[in-house]
Parts: C-alpha cells; sequence; structure tokens
C-alpha cells in the first residue's frame, strides 16, 4: 500500500505532471487538497512553476440537479471528445459527494468505460465541508490537469445551492442539462442558472421522451428571449439530447468546439479570463486572512468568551467583534 503522506521533490512532482503521468498528478492534487501547513507550501510552489504551462483547455461546466444525466452525457460526449484528439479531464465540484459516497462509486461506474482511456482523467470531488473549499481546490486541480496537457476540462457539478455559481467563476462555457417537462420548469428554474448557461440541453430524450423533449426544446428556445445573454457574440442554443441513443450528442460537441473556435467568443472568454484571475486572488486572500485570524492561539478562547458576553448582554456584538480584531496584530 501507498503511503500517502510520503512527499517527492518539488521537481519530481512538476516532471512528473509536465509528462502527464497520472499517478503523479493524482498525487500532486492530494497535496493540494490537503490541510498540512508543509503541504500548503509546497502546493503553492507547484502552481507558481506549472502556472506558466496552464491556461490552454476549453473549460466547460455541466450543472443539473441531480439524476438529469450529467455523469452518463460526460461519459457519452467524452467519447466525442477523445474522438476529436482531446485530452480530457473530468473533475467534479459536488458538495453532496463528501457525505455520500456512493455517489461517487455509481459515478465512477457510469464513467467506466471512459475511466480506463489513456487520455482521461477522472476526479471525484475531493471532501471538503464548505462548498468554496471545494470549488477554490478544483479550479487549482483544473490547472494541474492543464499542466499535464489536457486540453478539455469537463467540470460536473450538481444543480445545489451556489455551486454553479462558483464553478461558472472557473470555466469558459457552461452547459446546463434539464429534463423534459411541460414548460413550466421555465418558472422553477432559477434566473441566475439560465443566465450563466451557454447551452441548454434536454436530456433523456429517447423512447417515450422523446416527444416531450422536443416540445420542451421549443419552450426553452422561446423562453430564452427573456433572458439577457450572457455575451454579444453567443446566444443560448437549446438542444436535446439523449446519452443512451446518442442523439444529438455529437451536434453538442460540435456546437460547442464551434464556439471556442470562434474568434471573437474566444477573444470574450480569454477576456474573463483575466476578471477569473482576479476573483481568484480575492478568494485567496480573504480565505487566508480569516485563516490567519482563527489560527491565533488565543482566539478561540477569546471568541468563546465574547460569545457569552453577547448572550447574557454584556457586551455588544460589535464591541465584541472589535475587541476580538484587536487581538491580529
Ligand atoms: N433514458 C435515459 N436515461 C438516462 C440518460 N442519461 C442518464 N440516464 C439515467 O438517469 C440516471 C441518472 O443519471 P446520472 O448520469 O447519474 O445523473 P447525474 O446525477 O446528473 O450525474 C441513471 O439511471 C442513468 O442511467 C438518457 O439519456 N436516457
Ligand atoms: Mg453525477
Amino acid at each position: 500500500m501507498l503511503d500517502r503522506t510520503l512527499r517527492l521533490s518539488k521537481e519530481n512532482y512538476i516532471d512528473g505532471i509536465r509528462n502527464g503521468d497520472k499517478i503523479v498528478l493524482s498525487r500532486s492534487i492530494s497535496i493540494f487538497e490537503s490541510d498540512k501547513e508543509s503541504d500548503k507550501q509546497l502546493a503553492r510552489e507547484i502552481l507558481e512553476e506549472i502556472l506558466p504551462y496552464t491556461g490552454k483547455s476549453y473549460r466547460i461546466g455541466i450543472t443539473g440537479v441531480p439524476g438529469v444525466g450529467k455523469s452518463t452525457f460526460i461519459n457519452k460526449i467524452g467519447e466525442e471528445i477523445l474522438n476529436s484528439g482531446h485530452k480530457l479531464a473530468i473533475l467534479a465540484v459536488d458538495p453532496s459527494s463528501s457525505s455520500s459516497k456512493g455517489s461517487i462509486l455509481g459515478d465512477k461506474i457510469r464513467m467506466s468505460s471512459l475511466a480506463s482511456k489513456k487520455n482521461v482523467f477522472i476526479r471525484p470531488s475531493p471532501t471538503s465541508n464548505s462548498l468554496g473549499g471545494i470549488a477554490k481546490k478544483s479550479r487549482e486541480v483544473m490547472l494541474l490537469c492543464e499542466a499535464a496537457g489536457y486540453d478539455v476540462i469537463l467540470v460536473e457539478t450538481t444543480g445545489v445551492g451556489q455551486s454553479e455559481v462558483a464553478v461558472n467563476d472557473m470555466v469558459d462555457f457552461f452547459l446546463l442539462l434539464l429534463l423534459a417537462g411541460a414548460g413550466d420548469e421555465v418558472q422553477g428554474i432559477k434566473r441566475g442558472i439560465m443566465e450563466i448557461a451557454d447551452f441548454v440541453l434536454i436530456s433523456k430524450a429517447d423512447g417515450d421522451n422523446l416527444e416531450a423533449a422536443k416540445n420542451t426544446t421549443k419552450v426553452f428556445e422561446h423562453a430564452l428571449h427573456f433572458f439577457s445573454p450572457k455575451n454579444t457574440f453567443h446566444s443560448t442554443e437549446v438542444l436535446e439530447c439523449s446519452s443512451i441513443s446518442g442523439h444529438n450528442i455529437s451536434k453538442v460537441w460540435q456546437s460547442v468546439k464551434k464556439s471556442f473556435t470562434n474568434k471573437q467568443l474566444r477573444k470574450w472568454m480569454l477576456n474573463r479570463r483575466k476578471n477569473q484571475l482576479v476573483q481568484w486572488m480575492n478568494d485567496y486572500l480573504e480565505e487566508t486572512i480569516l485563516e490567519k485570524f482563527y489560527q491565533k492561539p488565543e482566539m478561540k478562547k477569546q471568541i468563546d468568551l465574547k460569545k457569552t458576553q453577547v448572550f447574557e448582554g454584556k457586551k455588544s456584538p460589535y464591541l465584541a467583534a472589535e475587541e476580538l480584531l484587536d487581538i491580529i496584530p
């Protein structure tokens, strides 16, 4: 059994990543997911060295409620992606999967036809308590994959809460999967999600469901007129598809590829990445400040004390917070 705490030298990690060694890539991701101070330092050093080799991929997010068919879709479109000569990395940002390991296992089985392929790398969500934490680590994992030569990154996220917003901050293009229905989903879907979607897919368009899916496609095409487009070069597309029959899967990939090769759109995406970098800096700053604040040895005791004082009405919440802030130099 491999000792998971054993570390290679920084150079070994960087060489391994650059050579596309999947085992070294996996092991370096573990360093990024570790909470140990020495690992954090090592992760920062690796990141700085690999940054020049990142940024060359298509970064694609895929969202939708649990069960809509994301993993099956990724498995299916993954074949198309590989056939067009790409190296594919699949990451999951799934706040629910840390509590239910079953879903990761299920996904691994659903993606099994891809998992064994040479040009595919699959990484499930890290076990982290906070969604923010998962998303931040996923950015770094994405960069590691890019440095290892993966030029299409698919990020699967479950459409609950803020996860798609967090993923939207790290990708160039967003696919939203929906189930066919009577059209009342238009009201049920949060406006925010529609506005970040570059492509709306009506999933499971096969068998008895095909007609309903085609109708839903029409409803959405119409509904999209009421949402403002994400940018002026691309209007959100809608298409029904099936990962079982393969209906429209190839068409979806061709269309996504076209977006990435559209000069104006690509320029818009690259500019957006600059804003995303600034966002990453902000997030890192906030995270580090919070960490430093809570790390002070005296802090926990003082916080407990102030909580009691505030609870008992002996101190105002503002004064208590100010006094805690005074502890940091
Ligand atoms: N009929 C049909 N079933 C599908 C299709 N895609 C996925 N499913 C089924 O829907 C269920 C959920 O799929 P999964 O990919 O795990 O959904 P996820 O939770 O969004 O990742 C599974 O039982 C799949 O076999 C499809 O295109 N057609
Ligand atoms: Mg899934």
